[in-house]
């Protein structure tokens, strides 16, 4: 299908209604911390396996499928009122997931109405997005599940916040990351975009209009709306961030089945970071203590060709070596996006999609706003 097609089959819209929960914020990590805790007080293990029952549902009906899971011997009701503090004491801790605040700040910029609406009560909508700056302010509208009768997968939240935005629903494009959020959307007879939060979840999502990866990958001109104009030659500029440590064995494919050596780095102590960058594929400068700094193009995810069972970090150094390199120690900085993992339906197509993406890190990498980075102290460890 050509570009142009594509474009004429989506409904064009006006305005943007947003969840909060697992689509802005990184709520996952501190649900799993709370439940850990206070199912411990009752004897039992959270299980994160779990997690996808929770998932966009009202603080009600999350603690109800909890306390039925696990066969509490509470009430739903005593167990929200236990778990509420421990809730309300992390909120300062939950993180914007990547491209959150570059999304509102550009929806704000260019004048497109934006409503907040989230199954949460009001009042932890507005205590969760005080934390982050200009959040408050990019919402004209602004709806909790305590406001509705019912909350989603009702549509009454989005019918209300469209009514509140003066738009009809059909000129409403919804972003959401859970399911029953994507089913209120369609039943409001609005554009969906999902962006499942769960990893391998994707297709369980078929009713939303589209599904993408993270929001790095929301294209707004497929909706008619400004598009966002901070990509380079492909890449899109990130905020830095850095993990090192000795070089170890990865899944032995590398080099044999594609012939793309990745030089694997432990994971351990950065599972908090592994967590919180979508998969996909990104690029950044490399140090190797005693051979210099080099050119780095990397995959972060489950490899969807090979179905990995575990998030890693693959990254290709953009230069030959005449050996290997095991134990020493690595450095990478990472400061650029360039597209979602993906499948393949051969080999030979992934192997010349990761040159595609060596070659377009191979020139990014010379642009001063990636190459200064080439000086970053972190990479020189000798
Ligand atoms: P595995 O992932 O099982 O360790 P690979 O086949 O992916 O094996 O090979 C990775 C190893 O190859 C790295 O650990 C490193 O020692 C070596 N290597 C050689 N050239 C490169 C390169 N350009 N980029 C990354 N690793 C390289
Ligand atoms: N694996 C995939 O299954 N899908 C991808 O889209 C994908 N993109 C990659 C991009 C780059 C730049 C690199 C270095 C690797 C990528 N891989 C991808 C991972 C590749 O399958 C991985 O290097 C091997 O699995 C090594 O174990
Ligand atoms: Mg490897």
């Amino acid at each position: 299908m050509t570009e142009k097609m594509e474009t004429s089959l989506t409904k064009l819209v006006r305005c943007v209604i947003l969840d909060l929960d697992g689509t802005l914020l990184n709520t996952d990590g501190i649900v799993g911390n709370v439940l850990k805790v206070q199912l411990s007080r009752y004897g039992k293990q959270w299980d994160g396996r779990e997690a996808h029952k929770i998932v966009g549902k009202t603080p009600f009906e999350a603690a109800a499928a909890i306390v039925e899971d696990y066969q509490l011997s509470c009430s739903t009701i005593e167990f929200v009122s236990q778990i509420s503090p421990l809730f309300s004491d992390q909120w300062c801790n939950i993180k914007a997931v990547p491209g959150a605040h570059r999304l509102l700040k550009h929806l704000k910029n260019h004048g497109v109405p934006t409503a907040l609406a989230s199954n949460s009560p009001r009042e932890s909508i507005e205590a969760k997005i005080s934390y982050h700056d200009g959040w408050k302010s990019s919402f004209s509208v602004i709806i909790g599940g305590d406001e509705v009768r019912t909350g989603k997968p009702s549509p009454d939240m989005f019918l209300e916040a469209a009514e509140r935005l003066r738009m009809e629903p059909s000129s409403c494009l919804v972003i959401e990351d859970s399911l029953p959020g994507v089913t209120a959307g369609k039943v409001a007879e609005m554009q969906v975009v999902a962006v499942p939060s769960l990893p391998k979840q994707s297709h369980l999502y078929a009713a939303a209009d589209e599904v993408i990866n993270s929001l790095l990958d929301l294209r707004l001109e497929k909706w008619g709306l400004p598009p966002f104009e901070d990509w380079v030659d492909g890449t899109l500029p990130l905020d830095p961030w850095y993990i090192g440590g000795p070089v170890i064995k990865g899944f032995g494919r590398g080099s044999k089945v594609l012939g793309i050596p990745t030089a694997n780095i432990s994971m351990k102590g950065y599972s908090d970071l592994l967590a919180e960058h979508p998969s996909g594929v990104y690029f950044g400068w490399a140090g190797l203590s005693s051979r210099g700094v080099f050119k780095m193009v990397m995959s972060i995810g489950w490899n969807p060709y090979f179905d990995n069972k575990e998030k890693t970090i693959e990254p290709w150094l953009l230069h030959k070596f005449d050996e290997d390199f095991y134990g020493e120690e690595l450095r990478l900085v990472i400061i650029g996006y360039i597209r979602s993992e993906t499948n393949f339906p051969t080999l030979e197509s992934l192997i010349a999609k990761i040159h595609e993406d060596g070659e377009i890190a191979e020139k990014a990498l010379e642009l001063p706003l990636y190459s200064s980075y080439k000086n970053d102290p972190y990479l020189r460890t000798s």
